[in-house]
C-alpha cells in the first residue's frame, strides 16, 4: 500500500480523498493555487504544497507542477478527484513515466472513452445498448441526410471530441439539417479543434440513467446500480438519487451485468461510470467516464462501501473488497448540490463566508470544504457543498432532505439552497417524476428564465 498520495484538487472533492487516506493511514499531500492558501484541503492534509497561481491552467491544471510536487514531497500516487486532470490521458502518461501511480484508469481507456466514436463502437462491440445512428463519423451534408433519413426524424447531431453536452444540434426535420450539421461542425472545431461529428436518434423525454461501475484492471468487475441524474440546468447536475425512482430491480440487475461484464472485459481499472438515457424502459448508452463523480456519495449511501478507498487499493495492486454477491442496497439517498450562485439566473457569487453551519443528524453527510470567514475564490467551480441525505425509502430521504436544507447556514455569500426548498414543495419532485427537460421547464415558469 502507498505511504503517500498527492491529491491534485481542491475543495470538497480533496477533502473526501484526504479523509480517505486518514482512514486507510496513508499521508496525505495538498496541492494550492495562490488564491487556496486558506482553503480547508490544505488545512487537513498532512502536508501542503504551492503549485502556481490562480488560474487553473497555471496551478491544478499544470503538470510539470503537479509532477513537481509529488517529486519534492515523495508522494507515490496522484489522486485527481473530477475535473481538472482527471481524464487527460496524456497526464496519465507522464504521471507514470515518472514512476507515480496514476489512481484511476489506464490512458487507453480514458482515450477510448473521450473519443465519443470509439467509445459508443466499443460499448456496442461489448453488448450494451446504444443510441440508434451513424456508424462512427458523419463527414457530409449528403451522408447525414442519407443516415438521418435511415433512422426517422429528430436527430441529434454530436461531437466526436465533445461530451457533456457541448456541440450537439436537434434537427427536427430535413429542412433543419443542413443548419443543424454546418452548425454542430463548427462549434465542434471552436470548442474542441475537431469538427467531426456523428448523428443519432434524438429521444424526446428520456431520463438520465448512469451505472456506475468497479474495475480491478485484472478482468473483474462490479457494478453499484444507478443514479438518476435527470435534474440539470445548462448540463449542470442539480440534484441526483439512486436508486432511480422508477428502476426496477429487475432493469437494475440486466444492464447492472451487462456494464460490469463489459468492463471486466475491457479490464477496465477503478471507478467509472456509464451514462444512458432511459427512455419506455430501454436503456441507450451515451457517454463513459473514468474518473469518481460528484454524485458518488448517493450510491456510497445506499450501497454501504467507500469508492475512493476502493479507487485507492485496486491502484496500489490489491483485490477490491466487494464482490457483486455481497452487494444489496439499503434504502434511499438524495444529493442537493450546494452552489454560491445567485438565483434566479445562478451568477457565480463568490466572497466572504460570514456564518457556516451544517446539518447533522442520522442520514446526513455534508461533504464541504467551507467554514466560518472562508473567502470563496472566484477562479474555480461555484460547487461550495453538497448535501447528500440517507433514508430508509424515498419518501424519509425527501423529509431528511427539507429538515436538513433547513437546518443548513450558509451566509455571506447567495447560493442555491432555496432552489432545493422550493424544488421539494413540487408534486412531480415527490413523486420522482421529471425527465431531462423538467428542471430548465421549471424555472422558466418559476423563476422567469
Ligand atoms: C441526447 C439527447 C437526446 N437524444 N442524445 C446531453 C449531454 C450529453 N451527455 C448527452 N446529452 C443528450 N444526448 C440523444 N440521442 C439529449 C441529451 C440531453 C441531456 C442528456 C442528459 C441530461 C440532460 C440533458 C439535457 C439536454 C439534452
Amino acid at each position: 500500500m502507498f505511504d503517500k498520495i498527492l491529491i491534485a484538487n481542491r475543495g470538497e472533492i480533496a477533502l473526501r480523498v484526504i479523509r480517505a487516506c486518514s482512514e486507510m493511514g496513508i499521508a496525505s499531500v495538498a496541492v494550492h493555487s495562490t488564491a487556496d492558501s486558506d482553503a480547508m484541503h490544505v488545512r487537513m492534509a498532512d502536508e501542503s504544497i504551492c503549485i502556481g497561481p490562480p488560474p487553473s491552467s497555471a496551478s491544478y491544471l499544470s503538470m510539470p507542477a503537479i509532477l513537481s510536487a509529488c517529486e519534492i514531497t515523495g508522494a507515490q500516487a496522484i489522486h485527481p478527484g473530477y475535473g481538472f486532470l482527471s481524464e487527460n490521458a496524456q497526464f496519465v502518461q507522464m504521471v507514470e513515466d515518472h514512476g507515480i501511480t496514476f489512481i484511476g484508469p489506464r490512458a487507453e481507456h480514458i482515450r477510448m472513452m473521450g473519443d465519443k466514436i470509439t467509445a459508443k463502437e466499443t460499448a456496442k462491440a461489448l453488448s450494451i445498448p446504444v443510441v440508434p445512428g451513424s456508424d462512427g463519423g458523419v463527414p457530409d451534408i449528403e451522408t447525414a441526410r442519407r443516415v438521418a433519413a435511415g433512422i426517422g426524424y429528430p436527430v441529434i447531431i454530436k461531437a466526436t471530441a465533445g461530451g457533456g453536452g457541448r456541440g450537439m444540434k436537434v434537427a427536427q426535420d430535413e429542412a433543419s439539417l443542413e443548419v443543424a450539421f454546418r452548425t454542430a461542425r463548427a462549434e465542434a472545431k471552436a470548442a474542441f479543434g475537431n469538427d467531426e461529428v456523428y448523428i443519432e436518434k434524438y429521444l424526446q423525454r428520456p431520463r438520465h440513467i448512469e451505472i456506475q461501475v468497479f474495475g480491478d484492471g485484472r478482468g473483474n468487475a462490479i457494478h453499484l446500480g444507478e443514479r438518476d441524474c435527470s435534474l440539470q440546468r445548462r448540463h449542470q447536475k442539480v440534484l441526483e438519487e439512486a436508486p432511480g425512482p422508477v428502476i426496477t430491480p429487475e432493469q437494475r440487475d440486466r444492464i447492472g451485468r451487462i456494464c460490469a461484464d463489459a468492463v471486466a472485459r475491457l479490464q477496465y481499472a477503478g471507478a467509472g461510470t456509464i451514462e444512458f438515457l432511459f427512455e419506455d424502459g430501454e436503456f441507450y448508452f451515451i457517454e463513459m467516464n473514468t474518473r469518481l463523480q460528484v454524485e458518488h456519495p448517493v450510491t456510497e449511501a445506499i450501497y454501504g462501501v467507500d469508492l475512493v478507498r476502493e479507487q485507492i487499493r485496486v491502484a496500489a495492486g490489491e483485490p477490491m473488497s466487494l464482490r457483486q454477491d455481497q452487494l444489496s442496497i439499503r434504502g434511499h439517498a438524495i444529493e442537493a448540490r450546494i452552489n454560491a450562485e445567485r438565483l434566479p439566473n445562478f451568477a457565480p457569487s463568490p466572497g466572504r463566508i460570514s456564518q457556516y453551519h451544517a446539518p447533522g443528524g442520522l442520514g446526513v453527510r455534508m461533504d464541504s470544504a467551507l467554514y466560518d470567514g472562508y473567502v470563496i475564490p472566484p477562479y474555480y467551480d461555484s460547487l461550495i457543498g453538497k448535501l447528500i441525505v440517507h433514508g430508509r425509502d424515498r419518501a424519509e430521504a425527501l423529509a431528511r432532505l427539507n429538515r436538513a436544507l433547513n437546518e443548513l447556514i450558509v451566509d455571506g455569500v447567495d447560493t442555491t439552497i432555496p432552489l432545493f426548498c422550493d424544488l421539494l414543495k413540487e408534486p412531480d419532485i415527490q413523486r420522482g417524476d421529471y425527465s431531462i427537460h423538467w428542471l430548465e421547464r421549471w424555472l422558466e415558469r418559476e423563476y422567469g428564465n
